[in-house]
């Protein structure tokens, strides 16, 4: 792995689709590891137009180029990619939605895999997958200081900001010893911790704080109270005058209620297709996840499923009954 690093002259670092501050803080750490050894990084995700205001926050995401054929057959300056480092990304199938896409990646040898997600399908040449970090920022770290090079300010606030979203400022379970260390060294390199969890963690438009509200004043008790959900329909989003892709922070502040074992928020998508996001206090749910052909982490997983908003929502709360059932 070090080696491949080391060696990498103009390396094509990608990320998962509806990137979100990890996965963009974990390439543009990585970009930065590569720029301290010479190297030359390109950075691209499928759709950057849906970086959102937050995300931008994030020195460097203006960097990222749309992942498409056309970089893949004509890079920028005509310069062939001599390695792939994928980050934060547990499949390929979740790089790019485009078939044609994922052929012209596979092309580009090696294929390096990076993440932690305990869903990966270790799809790369070589696999760096450690399931225990809390966050693919906490991975780069930990080859940053395997490596015992430098990196660049903003490189370092890259990275704080993905431990910090992935872990909701140190609060997740996955958060250990490892993950405060990179935290701790980060911030010695200027990647501050008091600045960055408001701009990754708190901030919201005006319009998602009115869309929590009206997710939050629907929400829905179990008979048995250990799962609490809500769902976000266009109609509720158009209520507040917002658009379900400004919802933010429902699932975690959901996840505050009392007693609630588990938590599931429905996304509307259209009128056949529902997006599911699903917290536990304890019992693994990235197996429902599975179930519907999504994945994720043991505690905090999500799926598209093929139904609409109803019917979805009724079959992954009877799935999600069962795994805390343990059937
Ligand atoms: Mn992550």
């Amino acid at each position: 792995m070090v080696a491949l690093i080391r060696r990498a002259r103009r390396p094509l670092i990608v990320s998962h689709r509806n990137p979100d501050p990890d996965s963009l803080g974990s390439a543009l750490g990585l970009a930065a590891i590569l720029e301290a050894l010479g190297a030359s990084p390109v950075l691209a995700v499928s759709q950057p137009e849906n970086i959102d205001a937050v995300m931008a926050s994030i020195p460097g995401t203006e960097r990222f180029h749309a992942l498409t054929t056309e970089l893949l057959s004509s890079p920028p300056d005509a310069r062939p990619f001599d390695v792939l480092f994928s980050v934060d990304t547990a499949s390929m199938r979740l790089l790019s939605a485009d078939e044609d896409v994922r052929t012209a990646l596979r092309a580009i040898r090696p294929i390096v895999n990076i993440d932690h997600h305990v869903t990966n399908d270790r799809y790369g040449d070589v696999n760096y997958v450690v399931s225990d970090a809390a966050a693919a920022a906490e991975v780069i770290w930990m080859l940053l200081s395997t490596l015992g090079g430098g990196i660049s300010r903003d490189g370092a606030i890259a990275l704080q900001a993905g431990l910090v979203a992935d872990t909701l400022g140190f609060q997740t379970k996955e958060t250990g010893p490892r993950t405060l260390r990179a935290a701790a060294a980060l911030q010695a390199l200027g990647g501050a911790t008091a600045d960055i969890p408001r701009r990754v963690l708190n901030v919201r438009t005006f319009e998602a704080t009115r869309l929590l509200g009206a997710a939050l004043a629907a929400a829905v008790r179990s008979e048995d109270g250990r799962v609490v959900w809500t769902q976000v329909s266009e109609r509720m989003a158009a209520d507040v005058g917002a658009r379900i892709a400004d919802s933010q922070g429902i699932p975690n502040a959901l996840q505050d209620v009392a007693d609630a074992v588990a938590v599931a928020v429905f996304y509307e998508i259209d009128a056949s297709r529902t997006r599911v996001s699903l917290r536990s206090q304890g019992p693994r749910i990235d197996r429902v996840a599975a179930a519907f052909g999504g994945g994720g982490h043991a505690l905090a997983a999500g799926a598209t499923v093929d139904a609409p908003l109803d019917i979805a929502t009724e079959q992954v709360l009877t799935r999600l009954h069962e795994a805390l059932n343990g059937r």
